[in-house]
């Protein structure tokens, strides 16, 4: 039933819009200690684990409070978004069709006038001139036809953005990648703590300041949002995935040019829950969503920001940001990159704290 619900949401309801010694060997991996597993897989890098302040000071994120430490297991992550090019290796070696490519059944949405029963995404559009920061409607749009092939409506391609993060993916898009893949998404805690880089407390996944010596460093909005993007950092929507430079474990764009799905269920008060539990290890999210702001509707967390981010909207392209949005949309802005375990099979001590409503059953992605 809550599916059934969420899925009704789709054509209708847009998003508001992280000493040397030899120990084991596993799956092909030779682990030294202190070393990376090897070999590393292609295209990723080797997060070794730890333990971070997760989470921001910031006022604008009162979802992010308070700051509290995370204990997290080392893994491997995508140096880069998923790219279409990725993707489409997916789509032809499976015959995947993502769910913005389906045409919404009547009987999911009961009620709905058969002309709003069509396939389609949310496509962020540049009002004329300037508009109230209060309304998101008029910016984000359900056009049809746009998917992850048409990333504008039907009438654009990805021809010349093939090394573009892919977007408009839902949740059970990335999932059924990850799974061709024999990979999974990142955790938010993974997510955030490989987004720092192994900085502490930072504002940006490069430092405390936004342009150091003048250099941008990730792909955001710059001008008048959402009116004018002048595009000081070259790039209008997205960007080449690694077109900026590598935070310090060598991952590129954990800063703005797409947000990216991670495994959390969002709640705005589960840091809180973490916090007065002491270091989390490990853990998983909440068992359930609330979103003061859209009670009853599920959503996952996101993270990292977009070529939307902004200090003047939304400055979630800083790690500690949090975003959010329902399991079955996606969006222009909207991608993903998986994370590999060192060990195939190997328990993962976690901590899962569940400190909330207990009969809510934990929907299974
Ligand atoms: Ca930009
Ligand atoms: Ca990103």
């Amino acid at each position: 039933m809550a599916k059934r619900m969420e899925r009704r949401k789709r054509p209708f309801l847009w998003p508001a819009l992280a000493g040397i010694a030899l120990v084991g060997m596993a799956a092909g991996y030779v682990w030294l200690e202190g070393q990376p597993p090897a070999p590393i897989p292609d295209g990723m890098a080797w997060i070794p684990g730890g333990t971070f302040w997760m989470g921001s000071d910031d006022p604008m994120f009162r979802d992010a409070q308070p700051v509290h430490q995370v204990e997290v297991d080392g893994f491997f992550m995508d140096r880069t978004e998923v790219t279409n090019e990725q993707f489409e290796r997916f789509v032809k070696a499976t015959g995947y069709v993502t769910v913005a490519e389906r045409v919404p059944r009547a009987e999911d949405y009961p009620g709905a006038p058969p002309e709003n029963l069509v396939a389609g995404s949310v496509v962020f559009t540049a009002p004329s001139g300037p508009v109230p920061l209060d309304n998101h409607f008029q910016w984000w749009s359900y056009v049809t036809g746009a998917s992850w092939r048409h990333p504008e409506g039907k009438e654009s391609t990805i021809d010349d953005k093939m090394n573009h993060p892919v977007v408009h993916v839902a949740y059970e898009d990335a999932t059924a990648f990850a799974t061709w893949a024999g990979k999974r998404l990142p955790t938010e805690a993974e997510w955030e703590y490989a987004a720092r880089g192994g900085l502490v407390k930072k504002a940006y996944t490069w430092g405390d300041e936004f342009e150091p010596d003048g250099k941008t460093m990730a792909n955001s909005f710059q001008g008048h949002f959402p009116d004018h993007n002048d595009a000081h950092d070259g790039f209008i929507t997205t960007a080449p995935a690694g077109s900026f430079p590598p935070n310090g474990f060598g991952l590129y764009d954990m800063a703005g040019n797409v947000w990216e799905w991670t495994s959390d269920w969002y709640r705005h008060d589960y840091f809180q829950a973490l916090a007065s539990a002491g270091v989390a290890r490990n853990p998983q999210g909440p068992r359930n969503s609330f979103d003061p702001s859209e009670p009853g509707v599920q959503k996952k967390v996101h993270k990292g920001g977009s070529y939307l981010c902004t200090d003047q909207y939304c400055a979630r392209y800083r790690p500690g940001g949090r975003g959010k949005g329902e399991p079955d949309t996606g969006t222009s802005h909207l991608g993903f990159r998986l994370v590999k375990d060192a060990q195939v099979g190997a328990h993962k001590q976690t901590k899962t704290v569940a400190p909330f409503d207990q009969t809510s059953p934990r929907r299974e992605t």
